[in-house]
């Protein structure tokens, strides 16, 4: 038995393990995948959480989900990052969904999720899954007016995720979308990173006519949570626009409209720094 930690901040999250089944340091991190005690499988980058089989539904039915509902009629969809294929396997269970494109830097952590994380990766699966490898950033901006849905499924600021954090990148996301299109985003917990969660949100607003943030509850990250922002120049985020279809809804775990509805009501902290966010 061993525990492994993702500390930062001043502290840490600690998880027991039974098994390190895969460890390796790619062109572009170190990926590790463990077997624990309590949460199912581990996948950690860089030695930051990025899911448990414990939780992971929460955050990717809500990355996935939530956007494509926020479009009234999403057909082409592009994931940047989510390598494990969380997100691709749940935007499977959407038949109305066309094309589902997946840009991810390394090719190494797709192979290792395929093998070890079969319950997450089985998205790749899917005929209409088209995967890119490359920057996701280079990718968007390659690509202009080419989706309905951008989800940006990224791991922490600092590592090859660090371009999907600045303004330019977000310009490129507005321009990768068809008319009507809606962009989500790994937007960080509230209580652990403030002032990212300032600053991405302050982008959203100041690029997209409608742009909101919701929480999500994620256990097993550190702070319990995290958020994702939402954006468009089409329609107000918040409503949802489309329906999912009763034997979709029925797989689900996490998402449902009162989901929806209360990740985006948030504590006064959370209200003051949006609004602070609005400001500029
Ligand atoms: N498909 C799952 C990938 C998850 N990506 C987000 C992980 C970021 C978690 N960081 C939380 C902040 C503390 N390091």
């Amino acid at each position: 038995m061993a525990w492994v930690s993702e500390v930062g901040g001043g502290y840490g999250t600690t998880i027991e393990t039974t098994a390190h089944l895969f460890s390796r340091k790619s062109r572009y991190q170190q990926i590790d995948i463990y077997e624990t005690v309590k949460l199912g499988k581990l996948l950690m980058l860089d030695g930051i959480i990025q899911l448990t089989g414990f939780d992971e539904f929460a955050y990717h039915e809500m990355m996935a989900h939530l956007p494509c509902c926020t479009h009234p009629a999403p057909e082409k969809v592009l994931v940047i990052g989510g390598g494990d294929g969380g997100v691709l396997r749940e935007l499977g269970k959407n038949k109305s969904l066309q094309e589902l494109h997946i840009c991810e830097i390394d090719e190494e952590v797709i192979g290792a999720c395929r093998k070890f994380l079969p319950e997450t990766a089985c998205g790749y699966d899917d005929p209409r899954v088209r995967v890119h490898i490359g920057d996701g950033s280079l990718f968007v901006r390659e690509n202009p007016a080419s989706f309905d849905v951008i989800i940006v499924d990224s791991t922490d600021p600092g590592g090859p995720g660090e371009p999907l954090f600045g303004e330019a990148f977000y310009r490129d996301l507005k321009g990768a979308l068809r008319p009507g299109g809606v962009i989500a985003s790994q937007s960080e917990s509230p209580f652990l990173l403030p002032d990212i969660v300032l600053r991405l949100n302050a982008i959203t607003n100041k690029i997209f006519k409608y742009a909101d943030y919701a929480v999500i509850q994620v256990p097993t990250y550190p702070t319990g949570q995290i958020g994702m922002c939402v954006a468009s120049d089409a329609r107000d985020v918040r409503p949802q626009a489309s329906e999912l279809p009763p034997e979709l809804q029925a797989t689900l775990r996490y998402y449902s409209p009162s989901a929806r509805e209360g990740a985006f009501h948030h504590p006064l902290f959370v209200d003051r720094l949006l609004q602070k966010a609005r400001r500029g």
